[in-house]
């Protein structure tokens, strides 16, 4: 569908950016993807008017503007209501509410010391232990659904919104060498090789764009 527009800031760096990305992938809605970069106070000005957190993604469609990925998803999923973007019954799609949820209110460890860096790599990262604990959860997340609704997917064999939630985490366990197995481990790479992420990545190699802050030395 025509006009609809996704304000993201980097691809590399941003996991809100691409949660909400991928999430229009889900609702299979073509959208035009505006970069922005926030370090740049005129942008920062801009976005203001369009975002009244100044943060990003924002979605524009059809006359509604949307700030926020939880309710970016949301929205698409109520717009949407054929793709399901969420399981269907009733029971799992509780489940999936949950650790979405979960994902988009915690996690502040693991997101803050392993931020998404989708080019990088740190062989042997020494995981601090505060994040170790976000670790366990999102494993022992993963092997729930993976054990109670088959896989691929964390909720059987198609891609729900809870995958576009943990995306990133896949990501990051690949950028700082967490070691992880079984099943958890499948599921990582699944989704690392799943076609929208994918494209993703390969749009996140050519940005040309380095935050030193987030490029850990190391
Ligand atoms: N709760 C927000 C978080 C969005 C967020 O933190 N976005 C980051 C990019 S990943 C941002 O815009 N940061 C800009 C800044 O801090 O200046 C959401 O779910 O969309």
């Amino acid at each position: 569908m025509a006009g609809a527009k996704l304000t993201i800031s980097s691809r590399n760096y941003s996991s809100w950016s691409l949660r909400a990305w991928l999430s229009c992938q889900l609702a299979g809605l073509d959208v035009e993807v505006e970069s922005v970069s926030l370090d740049d106070p005129s942008n920062r000005a801009e976005l203001l008017l369009l975002s009244p957190t100044v943060l990003t993604p924002r979605l524009e469609h059809n006359g509604s503007s949307v700030w926020d990925t939880f309710a970016i998803a949301e929205y698409l999923d109520e717009e949407f209501p054929k793709r399901n973007m969420l399981p269907t019954a009733k029971v799992p799609r509780a489940h999936a509410r949950s650790i979405i949820g979960e994902m988009h209110g915690g996690f502040y460890n693991l997101r803050s010391a392993l931020p998404m860096n989708i080019r990088a790599r740190y062989p042997g990262f020494r995981v601090f232990t505060g994040a170790k604990g976000d670790i366990r959860r999102v494993l022992t997340i993963w092997n729930e659904c993976l054990d109670a609704y088959g896989g691929p997917f964390l909720f059987g064999d198609k891609p729900t919104l809870a995958d576009v939630m943990y995306a990133p985490v896949c990501s990051r366990f690949v950028t700082y060498d967490v070691a992880i197995d079984g099943k958890a481990a499948q599921y990582r790479d699944h989704i690392m090789k799943w076609g929208p992420m994918q494209q993703w990545i390969e749009d996140a190699r050519a940005e040309p764009e380095e935050i030193e802050e987030l490029d850990i030395e190391f």
